[in-house]
């Protein structure tokens, strides 16, 4: 193992915008082996019911063999020990889940870049306190793309997530038109959920989201859907990879170590307008891409990361270096793929001119808008159908990543520049570079609701449990917000109750 310790860094960063940190510094990431096979997550696409399609998940404790030779780690997941389920959904599908905290501690589950009823969303109101089940229920309205879901309790995110309180979505649209992609859940469509982890000599979990610089906690192995040193048999031509950053606070720069391109083919909000050769995609915490990589039969290749690119000035403080992420190895006889579509999606563009309202949102230390997250305070109340640009502002010298729930939203620029390809699709997660302001487009256009928020923050999870987070309502036209419910109930409890739409 090793472990630089930049503490004078660290230090420097904490002073110059008061944001925590352990007092650690950059953590290079170790290189392992690749000899576990990529496990895949079990596929819950529901169960009929009353017209629904019903996810019974259990939030779980349990203990969990990531292969370090002091023995198991003990984690939390869904429906097993460490992470949860894939789920899939369907657009246009009536789904409930029934979640039951079978921890000795409350918990909230998020569905992250679903368009949702507030009170459906599981942020930190929709607490779940152990023994009780939360039953949420909405339609799936928005087109198909990779989503998660993770804890969201105010204060405890980040080390509920990366003891493991998190899984994959896929939203399928079964009324879009082929467009070639690779469909065929773990043998094409591989999900991938990448952190990074710090082990103790007993093999335990090192446990401490403050540890590493001013963004959070560091891990020095990464693992993949909870495995470390994984490899994947491949088995066509082509293999379509959903990557999601789950980790605490780590920047990725994904692409393969022999420089090959790929299609991007999708970001958090679903498919690009048409696939974008690149050879490297960067990701923060909590962002989504699905690419596609084409193999020869016999050979090996490997997803890794290559420094990110923050804008930091010392993005070597974040980087971890360059290391393996996943190797593909494939088989001596690959079943052929077809080509990908030169046009994968029609991407419905809002005329930034249409805004009428533009918010802005600076960020920095503990706070946005110089205000701390208050679980008792609505932040904002955002009309129903109105466009509305936002602009975000990392005042910090240190990296955030901003996040709105309920809403997709296209990014209309980065500073002075024109959003790259990769920022040109629906996002819900988006990268804000120290100094730097980024603009974004949205709408939120339906689910009005005065009393119950949404939350806006940074996705770098120790930033969001200190405060760096905010409320938000949509309402109708001329109604003002509310009073956030008490914080300490269960949120949703009777299963008939219609999830409110309009
Ligand atoms: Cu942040």
């Amino acid at each position: 193992m090793t472990r630089i310790p930049a503490l004078a860094a660290g230090l420097l960063l904490l002073t110059a915008c008061g944001a925590p940190g352990g007092g650690g510094g950059s953590v290079t990431v170790r290189s392992v082996e690749a000899v576990n096979a990529l496990p895949i997550p079990e596929l819950l696409e529901g169960t009929p019911r009353d017209g629904r399609s019903v996810f019974d998940l259990t939030a779980q404790a349990g203990s969990t063999d990531f292969g370090q030779t002091g023995g198991p780690a003990d984690t939390i997941g869904i429906n097993g020990s460490y992470l949860g389920p894939t789920l899939r959904m369907v657009d246009g599908q009536q789904v409930r889940v029934r979640l039951t905290n079978q921890l000795d501690e409350m918990t909230t589950l998020h569905w992250h870049g679903m368009h949702v009823p507030a009170r459906m969303d599981g942020g930190p109101h929709s607490m779940v306190m152990p023994g009780q089940t939360w039953t949420p229920q909405w339609r799936i309205d928005q087109p198909a793309a990779t989503l998660w879901y993770h804890s969201h309790p105010h204060g405890q995110t980040a080390q509920q997530v990366y003891r493991g309180l998190a899984g994959m979505i896929i939203l399928d649209d079964p009324d879009a038109p082929d467009v070639g992609l690779p469909e065929q859940y773990g043998v094409d469509d591989v999900p991938l959920v990448v952190q990074d982890k710090t082990f103790l000599a007993d093999g335990k979990l090192l446990v401490d989201p403050q540890a590493g610089p001013s963004t959070g906690f560091l891990g020095d192995t990464i693992t993949t859907n909870g495995a470390m040193g994984t490899y994947f048999d491949v088995t066509t031509e082509a293999v379509r990879l959903r990557i999601l950053n789950g980790s605490n606070a780590r920047f990725y720069n994904f692409g393969f170590n022999d420089g090959r391109t790929f299609d991007l083919v999708g970001t958090d909000g679903g498919l690009l307008a048409a696939p974008v050769a690149a050879d490297r995609v960067q990701l923060g915490p909590g962002e989504r891409a699905e690419v596609v990589v084409r193999m020869s039969a016999g050979e090996s290749v490997s997803l890794n990361s290559t420094p990110p690119e923050l804008g930091t000035g010392d993005d070597g403080l974040f980087s971890g270096g360059t290391f393996e992420v996943l190797q593909l190895r494939a088989a001596q006889t690959l079943t052929p793929s077809p080509p990908l579509a030169t046009e994968l999606a029609q991407i419905q563009d809002d005329d930034p001119a249409r805004a009428i309202t533009t918010r802005t949102f600076r960020i920095q230390g503990r706070a946005i808008n110089g205000r701390p997250m208050a679980m008792d305070r609505i932040d904002m109340a955002v009309p129903v159908d109105q466009t509305e640009i936002w602009e975000i502002t990392n005042a910090d010298p240190q990296p955030h990543n901003f996040h709105a729930h309920n809403v997709g939203f296209r990014v209309l620029s980065v500073g002075d520049q024109p959003p790259a390809p990769v920022q040109s699709g629906y996002k819900d997660t988006v990268y804000v570079a120290p100094r730097e302001t980024v603009r974004i487009l949205l709408k939120f256009t339906d689910y009005t609701d005065p009393n119950w928020p949404y939350m806006f923050h940074c996705h770098l999870l120790l930033h969001e449990d200190i405060g760096v987070m905010g409320q938000f309502v949509v309402v109708k036209p001329g109604q003002q917000a509310g009073t956030p419910p008490a914080s300490n109930h269960l949120a949703h409890q009777d299963e008939h109750a219609p999830a409110t739409h309009d």
